[in-house]
């Protein structure tokens, strides 16, 4: 993956990584995950791809929305370039050993360690005592989706790098406490303009699905007109571009845009503003808006295509759950002979 992310030697370069069909997708998964998990691909690295409805269901899912969300995921996955002959893509309540391995992981993590986790404490806010056991043991079923595969990297948005830093918590405490080197210690790789894509209304909070204000965010399924209005009513400041990122510090809803339009365009931040420095948000919104809506058009025209073929998304993601329980399977049933359990 990117230079200087070593790998132990004993173990594969794997690419692994989820998301939860709780909602429509956003600019935010598709910069911060899903453009990403396709360029992983494309670099020839072996790449695992999941809905996680388990997770999603760690908060309440009405039954159908979740059947139509999840393959609408797996649409906007295929859309965006994750290609399932290339990659393995599946549900992860169709592979059983995610839940299996993640219930040994729960007698390793400690109640300390979870309580620490801020996606917990931002998601129970204040009525945690009501929150789900699901919500809270989250990210032990996080670490197992990765490491039941050995996945040695992980592609995610910045607001996972605590549950990869748990992920990895775990393997060592597996690896200690039953003396083996067995899980590996996953690399999360969170790199490019766009790792933390924030709200449009509000630059200090997450681009977000449970975000209320549909202003906030881009959804990937929003047609040119929508996403130019969203645009446009982006809160800014009075100030003109700068020309070197430097001068983006203070000023987070300005960054935010500059980074989206890095993301968008495959440039660095500081090419983005040697060409628009100077220039108003007035001239710059439109630019934005244009980019914007020429790569994500074709993608929510795909999505709406392959979601008139919900039968052929129920067979891709069968396929690929059969392909992600050959490697599953093994790596189980040696975490049980480890683990002194009679199969
Ligand atoms: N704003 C973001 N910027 C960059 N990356 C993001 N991701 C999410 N939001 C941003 C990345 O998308 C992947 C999938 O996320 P998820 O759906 O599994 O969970 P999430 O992070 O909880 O997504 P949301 O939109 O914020 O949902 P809610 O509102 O339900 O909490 C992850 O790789 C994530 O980093």
């Amino acid at each position: 993956m990117s230079e200087g992310v070593q790998t132990s030697p004993a173990f594969t370069p794997r690419v692994f990584s989820g998301i939860q069909p709780s909602g429509d997708l956003h600019l935010g998964n598709y910069l911060g995950a899903l453009k990403r998990f396709a360029d992983a691909q494309n670099k020839g690295v072996q790449s695992i791809y999941c809905m996680v409805d388990q997770h999603a269901i760690t908060v309440w899912q009405d039954p159908e929305k979740l059947r139509q969300a999840t393959r609408e995921l797996a649409a906007g996955f295929i859309a965006s370039g994750v290609d399932p002959k290339r990659s393995i893509l599946f549900n992860q309540s169709q592979v059983a050993e995610h839940a299996q391995l993640a219930w040994i992981f729960n007698c390793v993590a400690r109640m300390g360690w979870m309580k620490r986790m801020t996606q917990f404490k931002d998601k129970a806010g204040k009525n945690a005592e009501n929150a789900s056991l699901g919500l809270f043991g989250y990210p032990a079923l996080m670490a197992a989706d990765i490491l039941i595969y050995h996945a040695t990297h992980v592609p995610v948005g910045e607001d996972q790098k605590q549950h990869i830093e748990l992920t990895r918590d775990i393997a060592a405490k597996f690896n200690h406490d039953y003396g083996v080197d067995f899980f590996p210690m996953t690399e999360p790789v969170i790199e490019g303009a766009a790792t933390r894509v924030m709200s449009l209304r509000d630059g200090s909070k997450k681009m977000s699905k449970s975000d209320p204000s549909d202003a906030s965010r881009i959804n990937m399924t929003d047609d040119a007109d929508t996403i130019a209005g969203k645009i446009r009513k982006a809160k800014t400041d009075a100030e003109a571009l700068p020309s070197e990122a430097e001068g983006l510090k203070e000023r987070p809803e300005a960054r935010n845009l500059v980074n989206i339009y890095a993301a968008l365009a495959d440039m660095t931040v500081a090419e983005v503003l040697a060409e628009n420095g100077g220039q108003q948000f007035s001239a710059f919104k439109p630019k934005l808006s244009d980019l914007a809506v020429a790569k994500l058009a074709p993608i929510s025209t795909e999505m709406a295509r392959l979601m008139t073929q919900p039968d052929e998304i129920d067979a891709i993601l069968r396929h690929g759950a059969a392909q992600a329980r050959e490697i599953a399977a093994p790596i189980l049933a040696r975490t049980y002979d480890i683990v002194g359990m009679v199969r």
